[in-house]
């Protein structure tokens, strides 16, 4: 018999509600969530792939301890009691010899990030961080400088739209299935698209308007919109006096910065520059300038990102149809949200200073709910601010994430215990000392999703089929640890199904609400707020602060005068990097399916500068910078800036257990050098300087 089952994909991050058809323990179809608008059987090629990642037998197949040398590849299965004492009792000896504070937690942020974040608590250490600076710390840091509140708290009304402008958001490829499908329908009602890339990108050729700018050059070309916009009074003059604090400010700032000159900086006609600020301003207030999913790019991030959003701010199209919006949770309807085993009472607080000095005259301004993964290799380095020495990675692949791999082996090899809890045989699995697999989502029941929104809503991802190796899922796995430290009551379940309970418990919903449409609504009409009085901002001001107190409090300036990007000395090229549609990050190139479509990355190259290099198509180039080497199949086009070039991040996978990825591509994380914008907090990912040139031999 077949069952269907509600879930919610984890093939990467974006997590689309799926309905999975099951039958004698077989996963016979995967599709999107028929009741979720925007899903409607929607699917994208990796969630498609699942079913390969289910019955792969190169998947972690049980708990491994490492018996040779670091990295040698020596293992030994054993159970999971055998595994998790020795975790324990050297995590004891760790604590003991250098206090709890020497132990960090690294993760992608996921649905038990609360499970995680109480057991660090309990252990003493306040070193947990997340990925979210590598992704778009910067982006976090200018929401909360003009909002008060972090990216994931505001929300973007693609269905409405009139106009939208995507500066790298290359939504085409990098996608999320529910937007994507909502640009599509808003496009088709005739909603304009404007796409800013220094490479064409498939969103490109989508694009009504497409500039291939200077890479690096997008803040110029923001001052100069607003120039533009402020000058011929095209902004919303009522929500402005009402809402910004710093318009008078700006307005000064901006005054050199005129169309011309953006022209010169960033190659972009100074006549389209002023188009599109008269095109754009005519949809007021229905039109997005989208402040970006990655952000994690250059050293100026986190004021392009800020003039992104003011860009909104003055065409009022926040908390506007067709604009962005702020998300609204559960309590806007008097309602109950799920627990968190972080609200537990009784869990200690910790006043250290953490590794990172996030929250400190260091790093004052990126979110210490995150941390600051890419300052690791330094602090373990340099013992500084104190040595670290156990690290536990979750979800989470520091070698190939954290800009410069070659720095974070060397520090690495400091660390006394490495312990991964992982799907697959990982780079930083297999340099590891413990692995301990977890469950695919096909096979586990995680913590409840709450989906703020203009309808807060609550969804499940619910075991589809039985586990396939001896894997658990890691909130099991955590508690289990937990006990044999001495503080499992504070994780009070035996299955996912007792934790997901205990979460619903207050908030009016019970496990079995969830069986018939995979989520739960706490209200079925969407919650605007009053654009007149009712805008609830949580800066100081209560305005939104183009002028920032965050900003200025911490000695940075609101308005730091532009500084022009450089072109590269002859023969070099700034390295960009991205995603691709049948790829997520470094997670899927040895899934069965996704490597036959993608099997490796490629150099994309101007075909004027390769033939300047001796460089054909197909060629294997050599591309080095500052801090290490690769080497590389070229892809020579005329679809790139001659300033870049550019590779897919997720390549060049060295554990051999993952036969089909092994030594594919190369790894961009090779050639980054670690380097931030230190105001924003993330790793200035585009920032890098490389040569290439024609390699003769592999
Ligand atoms: N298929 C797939 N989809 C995904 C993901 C995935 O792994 N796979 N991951 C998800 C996650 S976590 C994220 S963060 C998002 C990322 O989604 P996007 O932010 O859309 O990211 P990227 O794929 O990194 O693409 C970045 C683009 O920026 C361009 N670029 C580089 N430098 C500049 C510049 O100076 N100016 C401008 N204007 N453009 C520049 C590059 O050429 C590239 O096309 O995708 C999400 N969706
Ligand atoms: N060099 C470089 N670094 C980058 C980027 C870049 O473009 N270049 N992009 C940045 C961005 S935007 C992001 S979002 C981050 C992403 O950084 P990461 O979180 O490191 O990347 P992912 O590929 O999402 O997944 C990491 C690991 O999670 C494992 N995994 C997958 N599913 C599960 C699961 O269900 N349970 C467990 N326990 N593990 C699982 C995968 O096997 C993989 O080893 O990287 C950032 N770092
Ligand atoms: S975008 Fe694709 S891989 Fe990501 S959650 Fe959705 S269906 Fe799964
Ligand atoms: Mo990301």
């Amino acid at each position: 018999m077949v069952r269907n089952i509600f879930s919610l994909c984890f093939m990467c991050t974006v997590r689309c509600p799926i309905k999975v058809e099951v039958e004698n323990g077989q996963v016979k179809w995967i599709e999107g969530n028929p009741h979720v608008p925007g899903m409607e059987g929607s699917l994208c090629p990796k969630g498609v792939a699942a079913t390969a990642l289910l019955n792969d037998p190169e998947r972690i197949q049980g708990p491994m301890i490492r018996v040779g040398p670091r990295g040698a590849g020596e293992w030994q299965r054993v159970s999971w009691d055998r595994a998790l004492n020795l975790v324990s009792s050297k995590l004891q000896e760790i604590s003991q010899k250098y206090g709890p504070r020497s132990i960090v937690w690294g993760e992608r942020v996921n649905l038990a990030t609360h499970v995680n974040k109480t057991f660090m608590k309990l252990l003493g250490s306040p070193n947990y961080f997340s990925h979210d600076a590598l992704c778009k710390g910067s982006i976090n840091t200018a929401c909360r400088s003009l909002f008060g509140y972090t990216d994931p708290e505001i929300g973007i009304d693609y269905k409405r739209t009139k106009h939208i402008v995507l500066y790298g958001r290359n939504i085409f490829e990098s996608l999320e299935i529910r937007p994507l499908n909502f640009l599509l329908q808003a496009i088709e009602n005739g909603a304009r698209l404007t796409y800013i890339d220094p490479r064409v990108t498939v969103t490109a050729t989508k694009a009504h308007n497409y500039f291939m700018i200077r890479p690096g050059t997008d803040l110029a070309l923001n001052y100069a919109l607003m120039h533009v916009i402020v000058k011929e009074k095209l902004y919303d003059i009522k929500f402005v006096e009402r809402w910004v604090e710093g318009f008078r400010e700006l307005e000064a700032f901006i005054q050199p910065y005129t169309p011309e000159w953006a022209e010169r900086e960033t190659g972009i006609p100074a006549t389209k520059i002023i188009n599109l600020a008269r095109e754009i301003s005519q949809d007021k207030p229905s039109v997005i300038f989208h402040f970006g999913y990655r952000g994690a790019s250059h050293p100026n991030e986190i004021y392009f990102r800020r003039s992104i959003l003011m860009l909104n701010a003055l065409m009022g199209s926040i908390e506007a149809k067709g604009g962005l919006f702020f998300k609204k949770g559960p309590k806007e309807v008097g309602g109950n949200p799920p627990r968190k085993l972080t609200e537990q009472e009784g869990l200690p607080k910790i006043g250290e200073v953490r590794f990172d000095k996030v929250g400190t005259e260091v790093f004052p301004l990126p979110d210490p709910n995150h941390g600051l993964p890419q300052v690791l290799p330094f602090a373990i380095l340099n013992e500084d601010p104190y040595p670290i020495k156990a690290a536990i990675f979750n979800r989470f692949e520091p070698l190939l994430s954290i800009p410069d791999r070659r720095l974070t082996e060397r520090a690495f090899e400091k660390l006394d215990l490495i312990v991964t809890i992982d799907i697959q045989w990982s780079d930083i699995a297999w340099y590891s000392d413990v692995v301990l697999p977890e469950s695919i989502f096909l096979e586990r029941t995680d913590c409840i999703q709450q989906v703020n929104g203009l309808k807060p809503q609550l969804f499940l991802r619910h075991q589809a089929v039985p586990p396939r190796y001896d894997t658990l899922p890691a909130p099991i796995i955590v508690k289990r640890l937990a006990e044999k430290l001495g503080f499992g009551r504070f994780f009070p379940y035996e299955s996912m199904e007792d934790l997901v309970k205990w979460q619903l418990e207050g908030s009016g919903f019970s496990l079995e609400d969830f069986q018939q449409k995979g989520f739960v609504a706490y209200t079925d009409k969407e919650i605007w707020w009053d654009r007149e009085n009712g805008l609830k901002l949580r800066t100081p001001s209560k305005k939104i602060e183009f002028t920032s107190s965050l900003l200025e409090k911490a000695g940075y300036q609101s308005f730091p005068p532009y500084e022009p990007v450089m072109p590269a000395p002859e023969g070099r090229y700034r390295l960009m990097v991205g995603r691709c549609a049948q790829h997520t990050h470094v997670s899927t190139q040895n899934n069965p399916y996704l490597s036959e479509l993608v099997p490796e990355n490629v150099l994309w190259i101007n075909n004027r500068e390769a033939e300047r290099l001796g460089i054909g198509d197909g060629d294997f180039v050599e591309v080095s910078s500052s801090c290490g080497d690769a080497c590389l199949k070229a892809y020579v086009t005329d679809l790139i800036h001659p300033e870049a070039v550019f590779m897919l991040h997720g390549f060049g996978h060295t554990s051999p257990f993952a036969s089909r990825s092994f030594g594919k591509g190369a790894a961009d994380a090779v050639l980054q050098e670690n380097r931030s914008d230190n105001v924003g907090g993330s790793p200035a990912f585009d920032d890098t300087l490389v040569r290439v040139r024609r390699a003769y031999k592999r």
